[in-house]
């Protein structure tokens, strides 16, 4: 399948450079944004949502799956990735080619080409759920940016610098919006404040993000 409509960009699509090497790109992912959740259905099917427990025994407020060779898992043991779901045992969905072609477009808009994901991570938001401040580091090669893609509800997103003590910036993430960041941005503190709840005629009462990362 060949996805034409990704080569410039929607015509509506804004890019915002909110620093070196962050670039949010506004609506870049609305038109396809239909088959990436009928595309999420189908991974969630295969792959279930879940609450997955960190290290500290806390679980998870978003639920969370992976499509790809890889997927992000964290338990007693900590934070990795590894190619089968500890839920079911089998390999994680196969990465699907609209998910693939939308990251590798994204970022190759923001000034990162031939980027391949192998893995995407699938966060659902219902209301009250939050992501607190982290880096995102347990990827083996930190020179590839990564994408994310925002789906439904809107939510603030947060943004320091390299120390978590950085303090951080606030944005509002929307339907479509995708964000891509690497290079010096790709170490620095991110996270989201607690989900509002409202109606969106997509994703009803959520907020999904994936996140597409080059993870081995
Ligand atoms: C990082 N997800 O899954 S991604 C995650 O909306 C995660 O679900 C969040 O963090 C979510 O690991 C946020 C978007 C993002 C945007 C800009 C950044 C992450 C960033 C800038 C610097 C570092
Ligand atoms: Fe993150």
């Amino acid at each position: 399948m060949t996805l034409d409509l990704f080569d410039s960009g929607p015509a509506d699509c804004m890019q915002e450079r909110l620093g070196e090497d962050l670039v949010v790109l506004r609506r870049f992912a609305r038109d396809t944004a239909p088959a990436l959740m009928t595309t999420v259905a189908a991974v969630a099917a295969q792959a279930p949502l879940r609450h997955m427990v960190t290290p500290g025994g806390h679980s998870m407020s978003a639920a969370m799956t992976c499509a790809g060779a890889l997927g992000w898992v964290t338990d007693a043991r900590g934070y990795r990735y590894q190619g089968c779901d500890p839920e079911t045992g089998r390999p994680w969905p196969v990465m699907p080619e609209i998910f693939a072609e939308l990251a590798r477009q994204a970022a190759a808009a923001a000034g990162f080409p031939n980027f391949v994901p192998d893995a995407c991570l699938v966060n659902r938001y219902q209301p009250g759920a939050k992501m607190g401040l982290h880096q995102d580091k347990d990827e083996k090669d930190l020179s590839w940016p990564i994408v994310s893609v925002s789906l439904g509800l809107p939510i603030v997103f947060q943004f320091g610098g390299p120390k978590r003590s950085d303090r951080p910036q606030r944005i509002v993430l929307e339907h479509g919006d995708v964000v891509v960041w690497g290079g010096s941005a790709r170490l620095h503190y991110h996270g989201v404040l607690t989900l509002k709840a409202g109606q969106h005629p997509l994703t009803g009462g959520f907020r999904y993000n994936l996140t597409f990362r080059k993870a081995g």
